[in-house]
């Protein structure tokens, strides 16, 4: 991409008040964090197939997540999943993501894998499956403790396939108990974020199953509880956006689990299928950051944007990488719209023009200006192809079959 095609760029988006300098100062900012689980072999309940170099262990996950963060410069945290990326000595591993430049992220704790959960964990009618299960969430608190990480991420998969099967109020009031065992083992700056799915693996009744759920569970644990939104767990039609407004003006929105979404939670690359609607997320960020009560402002630099996806048809690392430039990509989009021309066409009920003003952001191409920001960055202009031409995915291929799964 040319310098010329950047001042051409440059001169339009003045032309329409918009700053280039701070939007490239918000993008520089801006960080995503990649999970541990996008690594590892992963597939559907049908069938995990098995990649040639996929790492063995979470010190190789670490490995191949450098790879993305060197590429791209906006991923330095990894979030891990407990116990899938248990180790003996976390020390060892914080230590060895720090030598690659990197920060553990976010502690999920796993309460979906092991032969007891299998009519719900901390919703288990068994006294002694709850205690297993909260005894679990403790540990990840340990566990972040030694990590340094900030955020607990909970998903539970806790539910029930059949009227009658579980007495949804007392599964209710269990979820509460453990979540507030939990809270108050956190540490003043940890939070909980609390993510709600409306189906599967249970498919009658889920105990956290939308927005409003996750929200009341916050609100009665505490300032440090928060909702995350996970933008595969949604019923068809939800309009996505609306709940992150509504949630950050509450103080209630924690982060994000970005992922495709043509029918569900469906492990594919974010913004591959419904870019705008990801715009239409960061437009409703964008707006509540210019908001007036600084505090509404504070919510938003909290957000945690972390990826949820564990690819399962295409190569691991680059098919993050593409993930991570998708997001860049419509949050960029998001930064030129204009807000008060916005404001200005709401304050007069110009329906066309209000919705004219969103979608123009939108509509242009981007690319001049991330091309732009990534070498001010100091990384490749077109990441993809950096890694492509590296010797990275040849090098790992040592590493053979059977890795480790998510
Ligand atoms: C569940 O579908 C989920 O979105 C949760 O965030 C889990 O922690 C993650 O996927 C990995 O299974
Ligand atoms: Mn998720």
């Amino acid at each position: 991409m040319s310098d010329r095609a950047y001042v051409i760029f440059e001169e339009q988006q003045r032309a329409r008040g918009i700053d280039l300098d701070q939007v490239k100062a918000k993008l520089k900012a801006f960080k995503i964090e990649t999970p541990s689980w996008g690594y590892g072999d992963s597939g559907t309940r049908f069938k995990v197939f098995k990649k040639q170099g996929v790492p063995r262990n979470p010190f190789e996950k670490f490995d191949d997540a450098a790879q993305v963060h060197r590429l791209t410069g906006i991923c330095p945290s990894v979030a891990i999943h407990i116990p899938w990326d248990k180790v003996e000595d976390y020390g060892k591993l914080k230590s060895h993501a720090e030598n690659l430049g990197l920060a553990i992220g976010a502690v999920n704790p796993n309460l979906f894998q092991e032969q007891e959960y299998m009519l719900g964990s901390v919703t288990n009618a068994d006294p002694l499956i709850r205690r297993k299960a909260t005894d679990h969430l403790l540990e990840c608190v340990d566990i972040a403790k030694e990590t340094g990480s900030r955020d607990l991420s909970l998903w539970f998969a806790d539910g029930t396939n059949y009227p009658g099967q579980g007495d949804i109020r007392q599964r209710k009031a269990w979820m509460l108990e453990a979540l507030a065992e939990m809270y108050k083992a956190m540490m003043p700056q940890m939070r909980m974020l609390i993510e709600y799915k409306f189906f599967e693996p249970a498919f009658y009744h889920t105990d956290l199953a939308d927005w409003g759920m996750a929200y009341n569970y916050a609100v009665k644990l505490g300032p440090q509880a928060q909702v995350l939104v996970d933008t595969g767990h949604h019923a068809q039609g939800t309009n996505v956006e609306h709940i992150v407004a509504y949630l950050i003006d509450e103080h209630k929105l924690g982060g994000f689990h970005f992922n495709s979404r043509k029918y569900a939670d469906d492990d594919l690359i974010v913004g591959s299928m419904n870019p705008y609607e990801l715009f239409l997320i960061f437009y409703q960020i964008l707006s509540a950051a210019n908001d007036s009560d600084l505090s509404i402002g504070q919510t938003v630099n909290q957000i945690a944007y972390m990826i949820d996806q564990s690819h399962n048809i295409e190569a691991k690392i680059p098919a993050m990488i593409r993930s991570v430039m998708n997001v860049q990509t419509q949050y960029a989009k998001a930064l030129l719209v204009n807000h008060s021309e916005v404001a200005e066409a709401q304050q007069r009920n110009d329906v066309l023009e209000a919705e004219n003003a969103v979608r123009q952001a939108f509509e242009f191409d981007v690319t001049p200006l991330l091309h732009a920001v990534r070498e001010e960055m100091g990384v490749p202009a077109d990441p993809m192809k950096a890694y492509l031409n590296s010797g990275y995915p040849k090098s790992i291929l040592s590493r053979g079959i059977g890795g480790a799964s998510w």
